[in-house]
This record gives C-alpha cells, sequence and structure tokens, in this order.
C-alpha cells in the first residue's frame, strides 16, 4: 500500500510525477532518475535520464505498480539524451507522452509518443513537436475539450536563451529589476502532436497588476509549470527554482495573465522540486518529489503525495508535510 509522504515506490529513483486519473485510477508519469558518470553543475548534466516507466494505483490506498519501461531514448529518432519531466494526455482514444529531452545538437525540444493504452509502451513521432523548445511540458484538456501544453525552464532548461524565437547560445538571463522570465503556453491541434499557433509567454503579475521581477526569486516562475482548474479558475502552479517553492497564480483564462497567489509547498530535500495536482474521487492530490531516499542525493529523487486543501475562497492551503 502506498504512504502518503513516503517515497511511492522504492525499487528505482523517480521524480517529476505527472498524475492523472485514465479509466478511474490513478497514472503516474515521472521521470527516471539513475547514476551518472558526468559533471554535477547548473545545466542540470547529473540529470541524465533515459527512459520512462508509467506507474498506477487503483486509489490512493492500494500500491504504485510499475508498468516497466514505456519509452527508452535509443527509440526517439530526434534526441540525443536527458529525458526529463514527462506528462501525459488523453484525447479520442489515444494516450499521448509529452516529454523534454535534447536534440542532436544539445537544444532542448519536446516530443510526443502514443499508445492505445495509459500504461504504455508508447511509439516516438520521428521529430519533435515543431517550434517546441525548453522543457517540462504539462498538457491540460479543458472542459470544451481544447488542449494546451505548458512549459519551460530556466538555466538547463534553456528557456533564457529563446527570447527572440531563436536559440541564442551566448542569451545572458536578464537582470533582476527586468520582467520575470513566463512560462509558455501553446495550444494543441486536434491530433495533439502539433502547436496550433506558435506558443506564447505567460505573464505573472503581483495583486496590484505589476509583472514579477527576475530578481523576485522568492515568487518569479523557474520551471515545471502545472495547470488545473477548480471551481472555474485556472490555477497556474510552477517551481521557483533557485528558491526551491512551489507556488501558484490564478487566472479566468487559461492562457492568462496570471496573479500570483502564495506557496503551495515549500523547500524540500535535495535542489529541484516539482509537482502535479491531481482531482480523484472529489480529494485533491498534490504530487510530489523530493531526495530523502538518497539520502540527498539531488539526482536519484523519489516521488510521493499528499492531499491537497483549499481554503473556502479557492485559496490553496500551503502543504505542511
Ligand atoms: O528532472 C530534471 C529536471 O529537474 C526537471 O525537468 C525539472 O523540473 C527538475 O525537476
Amino acid at each position: 500500500m502506498a504512504t502518503k509522504n513516503e517515497p511511492l515506490v522504492t525499487h528505482i529513483y523517480t521524480a517529476d510525477p505527472s498524475a492523472h486519473v485514465f479509466e478511474g485510477k490513478l497514472y503516474i508519469y515521472p521521470s527516471h532518475d539513475i547514476d551518472h558518470d558526468g559533471p554535477t553543475n547548473d545545466n542540470g548534466d547529473q540529470y541524465a535520464m533515459e527512459d520512462y516507466h508509467v506507474f498506477s494505483m487503483d486509489d490512493p490506498e492500494s500500491p504504485c505498480v510499475d508498468h516497466g519501461e514505456v519509452l527508452h531514448v535509443r527509440d526517439v529518432a530526434w534526441a540525443s539524451e536527458q529525458m526529463w519531466a514527462p506528462d501525459a494526455a488523453y484525447r479520442q482514444g489515444t494516450y499521448y507522452l509529452f516529454f523534454p529531452a535534447r536534440d542532436k545538437e544539445g537544444i532542448f525540444r519536446i516530443g510526443v509518443a502514443t499508445s492505445a493504452l495509459p500504461a504504455g509502451p508508447f511509439k516516438a513521432e520521428e521529430n519533435y513537436i515543431k517550434d517546441s523548445f525548453s522543457i517540462d511540458p504539462a498538457v491540460f484538456v479543458d472542459e470544451d475539450e481544447r488542449a494546451y501544453m505548458y512549459f519551460g525552464g530556466l538555466w538547463g532548461g534553456q528557456l533564457e536563451k529563446w527570447q527572440d524565437g531563436v536559440f541564442q547560445q551566448e542569451a545572458v538571463e536578464k537582470s533582476p529589476e527586468e520582467p520575470a522570465y513566463g512560462p509558455w503556453v501553446g495550444e494543441l491541434n486536434e491530433d495533439m502532436l502539433s502547436f496550433k499557433s506558435a506558443p506564447q509567454e505567460i505573464f505573472i503579475t503581483d495583486k496590484e497588476g505589476n509583472p514579477l521581477l527576475a530578481g523576485d526569486e522568492d515568487r518569479r516562475y523557474f520551471e515545471g509549470p502545472w495547470m488545473h482548474k477548480y471551481q472555474g479558475k485556472y490555477y497556474l502552479s510552477y517551481s521557483t527554482g533557485t528558491t526551491h517553492k512551489i507556488v501558484y497564480a490564478v487566472s479566468d483564462k487559461p492562457c492568462g495573465p496570471f496573479v500570483y497567489q502564495g506557496t503551495i509547498l515549500n523547500p524540500v530535500l535535495g535542489w529541484t522540486t516539482h509537482h502535479s495536482i491531481v482531482e480523484f474521487n472529489e480529494k485533491w492530490y498534490l504530487f510530489y518529489h523530493d531526495a530523502s531516499l538518497s539520502g540527498g542525493v539531488d539526482h536519484k529523487r523519489s516521488m510521493k503525495f499528499t492531499e491537497l486543501q483549499y481554503e473556502e475562497d479557492g485559496r490553496i492551503r500551503t502543504v505542511v508535510l
């Protein structure tokens, strides 16, 4: 049986858990952390993942089942290495696994693979999604069936290198008083394999309407976006990276602008923090990871989950672990 706030599995390291309810069960799509021989640095070279496993639980009280390897980088024609945080979606009989990886030039792109089953195995498309870049795809299918991909991550995720629409290796990071980088969003076509139009940057402001600044490291976007809808409002949650928090912002529209609200999860053990939010049987759950099982080794993380509570006015209560 899965125990709350304990690693969901201990036979392998798992990170960046994206949870969904498919066919009445909880399905989890995490990264698969492994050992590496290379350097550890701000570029994230230590996150040298090569494949994905899919997991499921009949309900939050049930054991977490490993369905095995569902996609390996060797089977992705366009990718070279670093299979980072994935997500999954369902539309009209097909399950889609969205995943970032470096292409043959070392540039992070986002690919998609398909399966008839939520537990895979998945078959990757020949090329990455046209106009995709950076990392951490999170795909949200709205009640009207329109699907949006949120993505982007700073530093190793290369988001700051795409500010002029082309990859610029030498691009410098914004200064602290400039408006912060936002995550990007692109609506997907009905085939879920391509963008309907070019993705756009999302703006996040404070409650007075001022853009969050690049130096506001407690609140500004860093990586790991997630979108969920609660009582008709769109909740964009994300990692603040250097300050290691999961925070959120709210909008009336899926593409924003979003207004910053507060903290969902305070720092956990390890540099990275990454999450997803899902409703199951009228309760809400936060899936997240930390590095407790490996004794704090940043690139060997374990997925966990806990219940998420809302205040009556829709604010999310900061999780106490
Ligand atoms: O797992 C590799 C990277 O670490 C993810 O893409 C980020 O969100 C961070 O969790």
